[in-house]
């Protein structure tokens, strides 16, 4: 069985809802949900000029492989995108994989761990609720040390 830890994000429309609908396709597709952080409402990082992100973290048990569990998350993102969006508008969820088992994957469609989640605290602390002893496979670190680092 491998166990993954999952991200997620939504900055337009409900928000609320769409982690919601995102929980029971994500079910629905063969992952088990072990594990939920708290919500976490953050100011936008990178591109600044929009509204404010609910974000959060998931631990998930499942028979996918990396591969698999990528296109099934891009899959729910485009059926929650597709039900609520207007055409060319922004998705309203963002799924990301933090990392899958100890697993390092460096293609241009899949990059675990990712890439850019030590240097985000809205993805550092949700981890850190559900996963403050796992090892960054990497860095070598735990997220607990991650976390604590990117606050100094
Ligand atoms: N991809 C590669 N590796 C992965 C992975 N580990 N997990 C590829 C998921 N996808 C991965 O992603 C584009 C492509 O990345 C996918 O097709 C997949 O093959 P996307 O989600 O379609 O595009 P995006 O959202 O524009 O890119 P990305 O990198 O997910 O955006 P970011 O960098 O995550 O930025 N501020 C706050 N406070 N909270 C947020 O959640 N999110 C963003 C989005 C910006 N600022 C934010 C937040
Ligand atoms: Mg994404």
């Amino acid at each position: 069985m491998n166990k993954a830890y999952i991200a997620f994000g939504s900055n337009i429309g409900d928000r609320h809802k769409a982690v919601e609908d995102a929980f029971v396709m994500i079910e629905q597709r063969g992952m088990r949900i072990t594990a939920k952080s708290k919500m976490y409402e953050t100011e936008p990082y990178g591109y600044t000029d929009q509204p404010p992100f609910l974000n959060g973290a998931i631990e998930v048990e499942t028979h996918l492989n990396c591969r698999e569990t990528l296109k099934a998350l891009l899959d729910i993102e485009n059926d929650i995108g597709r039900v609520r969006l207007i055409r060319w508008g922004p998705r309203i969820i963002d799924l990301d994989i933090l990392m899958f088992n100890d697993e390092v994957h460096d293609e241009e469609d899949l990059k675990v761990p990712h890439t850019d989640m030590v240097n985000r605290q809205f993805v550092l602390e949700p981890l850190n609720d559900i996963c403050p002893d796992k090892i960054h496979p990497l860095l070598n670190v735990t997220i607990r040390d991650l976390l604590e680092n990117l606050k100094k």
